[in-house]
C-alpha cells in the first residue's frame, strides 16, 4: 500500500478551476474573493452539470478553513430508547411500547456503557433516543449526572431539539415557550449536558414537514432550541436530512435559515475579530487577508460569550424499512454535490461532517476532497440507520479512520467535541494546547 506523506495540494487549486458552464463564472469570482453566495447561486450549483467546478470550489474553501487537516474523534453513540410517541415516515428506528423490538435502557445500563467508553479512551458520548411516553424528566437528569459522576472525562453531547421540546412538555414548562426551553436546558446543563447534537432538523420547510414528519417540531422551534442552547454557552451541530420528498430549493432554504441564525450569533465575535466586511453576514471562508485575528470561533474566545453552530452534517435518506421505502434515496454523486454545496453556502459554519456511518467510509474519503473536513468517530453502536445489511454494531478502528484520511491526502487529527486537538497515548488522552 502506498503511504502518502506529502499532503499539500500539488498545485494552487484556483489554477485548476476551468468551469465548463459559463454561468458559474460569477460564483467562482465570489468564492475566490470571499463574497457570500445567494440562494439563486446555490440553486445553480445544484443544477449545473459542471460538478467538477462545484467540488473544486468547495475544496478551496475547505482548505482555507482547515488546511490539510481532517478531523475524527473517538466516541460512542448511545440510543437510550427507540420507543417514540411520533411515527415519522422517514424513520425506521421508532417503535411503540408493546411492539417487537421496542427497548429502553435503565440509567444503570447507560452508566455501564459510559464507564466502558471512558475505559476504552473515548472522549465523547453522543446520546439520543425516541420521545418516550412514560419516562419522567428525572430519568434524563439522572442519566446525565450519573455519567458525570462515573465517567467525568467524557463530553456529553445529548438530545436533539425535538427531545428538548419533549422534555419541556414533561417538565411542565410547555406554556413558557422560549423561557421554558431555557429553563429545561439550564437543568440539563447543570446535570452534565455539554452540547447538543444536530439531529431532528430534517428539512426546514412547512410542505415537507406536513408530508413526512407532521407531528415533529417545525423549523422555527428547532432553531429556537439551538438559539437557547447557544445563549447558555452550549455549542451545537445542525443536520439536514435530504433525498426523500424535498426539493433542492428546500435544501437551499434550510441552509439559508441556518446561515442567518449563525450570522446573528457570531455578529459580536466578528466585530471583535475585525473580520473584513465583505457584504451582509459573517463570512468565515474568504481569503486569508480578511481575517486579521481569528478565522474560526472557539468557545470562550474574545467577543464570544455564547455557543454557536460548529458543524453542518448533511444526512442522505435511507429508505430501508421506513414508510417511504418506495423512494430510491439519493445517489453517490448527489451526496457529493450536496456536501460540496453545504460547504459553499454555509460560509459561517466552521465544519462540514461526512458522517461515515451514513455516507460509508469510502464515500467519506471522497467527500474530504470535496468540502468535508470531519468524518465523525469510532461510534460502535448505531441504531438509527443501517448501511446495507450492516448490523447495529458499526465500529471502525482508529487505524482505519487515520488510513482513510491519509489516503484522501490529508493529515488525520483527533479532536474532542469542541474541535480542540487531542494528544493520545493508547487509552489515555489529553488536550493538546
Ligand atoms: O435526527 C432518521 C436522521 C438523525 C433516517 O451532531 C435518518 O454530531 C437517514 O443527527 N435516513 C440522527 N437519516 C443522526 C444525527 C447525527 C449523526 C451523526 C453526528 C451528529 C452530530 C448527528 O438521523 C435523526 C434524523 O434526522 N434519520 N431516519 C433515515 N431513514
Amino acid at each position: 500500500m502506498t503511504t502518502l506523506t506529502h499532503c499539500e495540494p500539488a498545485t494552487d487549486p484556483t489554477t485548476v478551476l476551468r468551469p465548463t458552464d459559463s454561468r458559474l463564472a460569477p460564483v467562482v469570482d465570489s468564492v475566490l474573493e470571499g463574497r457570500r453566495l445567494s440562494a439563486e447561486e446555490g440553486m445553480l450549483l445544484f443544477e449545473t452539470s459542471d460538478l467538477h467546478t462545484v467540488c473544486g470550489l468547495a475544496d478551496i474553501v475547505r482548505r482555507r478553513l482547515h488546511g490539510n487537516v481532517a478531523w475524527y474523534n473517538i466516541n460512542r453513540h448511545i440510543n437510550y430508547s427507540n420507543i417514540c410517541t411520533l411515527s415519522c415516515s422517514f424513520c425506521a428506528f421508532h417503535r411503540k411500547r408493546n411492539e417487537d423490538g421496542a427497548y429502553q435502557y435503565s440509567v444503570e445500563q447507560v452508566r455501564e456503557e459510559a464507564i466502558k467508553a471512558q475505559e476504552a479512551g473515548a472522549t465523547e458520548l453522543h446520546i439520543v433516543g425516541g420521545l418516550h411516553p412514560r419516562l419522567p424528566f428525572e430519568y434524563y437528569t439522572d442519566m446525565l449526572s450519573t455519567i458525570r459522576e462515573h465517567a467525568p472525562k467524557l463530553h456529553i453531547k445529548a438530545f436533539t431539539a425535538v427531545e428538548i421540546v419533549h422534555l419541556q412538555k414533561i417538565s411542565r414548562r410547555e406554556r413558557m415557550k422560549y423561557e421554558g426551553t431555557l429553563a429545561v436546558l439550564r437543568d440539563l446543563k447543570e446535570a452534565g449536558l455539554q452540547s447538543l447534537p444536530g439531529g431532528g432538523a430534517e428539512v426546514f420547510d412547512d410542505r415537507v414537514h406536513a408530508e413526512v414528519f407532521k407531528s415533529k417540531i417545525r423549523s422555527d422551534e428547532w432553531l429556537d432550541v439551538h438559539r437557547a442552547a447557544h445563549e447558555l454557552g452550549l455549542n451545537s451541530n445542525a443536520t439536514m436530512l435530504y433525498g426523500h420528498v424535498e426539493e433542492r430549493r428546500e435544501r437551499i432554504h434550510h441552509m439559508e435559515l441556518l446561515r442567518a441564525q449563525q450570522d446573528r450569533t457570531l455578529e459580536n465575535w466578528a466585530r471583535v475579530q475585525e473580520i473584513t466586511d465583505t457584504g451582509p453576514g459573517v463570512v468565515l471562508s474568504g481569503p486569508d487577508q480578511n481575517y486579521p485575528h481569528e478565522r474560526l470561533p472557539m468557545p470562550g474566545q474574545d467577543g464570544l460569550d455564547t455557543g454557536y453552530f460548529q458543524t453542518i452534517i448533511p444526512l442522505p435518506f435511507f429508505p430501508d424499512k421506513s414508510a417511504l421505502e418506495y423512494l430510491p434515496g439519493p445517489t453517490g454523486l448527489e451526496n457529493l454535490r450536496t456536501i460540496a454545496i453545504c460547504r459553499l453556502m454555509l460560509d459561517n459554519v466552521p465544519h462540514v461532517k461526512a458522517f461515515w456511518i451514513m455516507q460509508t467510509l469510502d464515500m467519506a474519503q471522497v467527500m474530504l476532497q470535496n468540502g468535508a473536513d470531519d468524518i465523525d468517530g469510532t461510534v460502535v453502536w448505531y441504531d438509527i440507520t443501517h448501511v446495507d445489511g450492516a448490523s447495529t454494531h458499526q465500529e471502525t478502528t482508529v487505524t482505519d479512520l487515520q488510513r482513510s484520511i491519509r489516503e484522501a491526502g490529508f493529515v488525520p487529527q483527533e479532536r474532542d467535541t469542541l474541535y480542540r486537538r487531542i494528544r493520545r497515548d493508547g487509552n489515555q488522552w489529553e488536550l493538546d494546547d
